[in-house]
């Protein structure tokens, strides 16, 4: 049985992903795949768990960086054995809304832990379950944010950081980009859904060829 494909969406915040990946799913299965649909933080019942926690913050107690990194780490760890690689051995295609790229984000760029690490951390986590195609959803930080004021639903923990976090994080996509950019393609996420959805859909036939 062949492989199947492992895409994922990553970007800053409002860039579209969710809307994106649910498209990519539709138009895959339109073409005739079998394809699953998860997220992160996320995917199985001990990933949900851990997304509460990192979301809302509901004890009140401030979650370290350190328990924040180790926490997306083990949402992540669960995913993949859980989910993703049987999902793959299966010939199945896997779609997931942020994957490791954003800890490297995130938490290296954004909180200022060395890059290393999280790219060290994260291959422990995905034991070489690596994205055939990673499409980055750029914009600026203003804009995605603009968004999310007009979805409303409030801020979760993440996004409530300040601006100039956002805007690390922005550039350490674009720098993950470049170093790798077999794997990273960037599309302009302020570009119209479906316009957005016609790129994302050309870049995915040439990882399945
Ligand atoms: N995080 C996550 C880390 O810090 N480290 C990690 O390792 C991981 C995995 C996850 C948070 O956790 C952080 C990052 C995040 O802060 P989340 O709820 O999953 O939080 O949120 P996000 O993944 O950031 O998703 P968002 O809901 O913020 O945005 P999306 O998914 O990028 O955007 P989407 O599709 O929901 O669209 C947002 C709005 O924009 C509109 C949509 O209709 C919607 O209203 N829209 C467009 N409008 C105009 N033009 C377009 N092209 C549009 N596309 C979408």
């Amino acid at each position: 049985m062949q492989r199947g494909k492992f895409i994922t969406f990553e970007g800053p915040e409002g860039g579209g992903k969710t809307t994106q990946a649910k498209r990519l799913v539709a138009a895959l299965e339109q073409a005739g795949r079998k394809v699953l649909y998860t997220r992160e933080p996320g995917g199985t019942p001990t990933g949900e768990a851990i997304r509460e926690i990192l979301q809302h913050d509901k004890s009140g107690e401030a979650i370290c960086r350190e328990t924040e990194v180790l926490l997306f780490a083990a949402s992540r760890a669960q995913l993949v054995r859980h989910v993703i690689v049987p999902a793959l051995e299966r010939g199945e295609w896997v779609v997931c809304d942020r994957f490791a790229d954003s800890t490297t984000a995130y938490q290296g760029y954004g909180r200022g832990f060395p890059v290393e690490q999280m790219i060290a951390i994260n291959d422990f986590a995905i034991d070489g379950a690596q994205p055939d195609l990673t499409i980055l959803l750029d914009l600026p930080v203003s804009a995605g944010f603009a968004r999310l004021q007009q979805r409303g639903g409030g801020k979760d923990r993440i996004e409530r950081e300040a601006q100039e976090f956002h805007e690390r994080v922005r550039h350490g996509y674009l720098e993950l980009a470049r170093r790798w950019s077999a794997r990273f393609q960037i599309l302009d996420a302020r570009e119209p859904t479906d316009v957005v959805a016609a790129k994302a859909w050309e870049l995915v036939q040439r990882v399945s060829r």
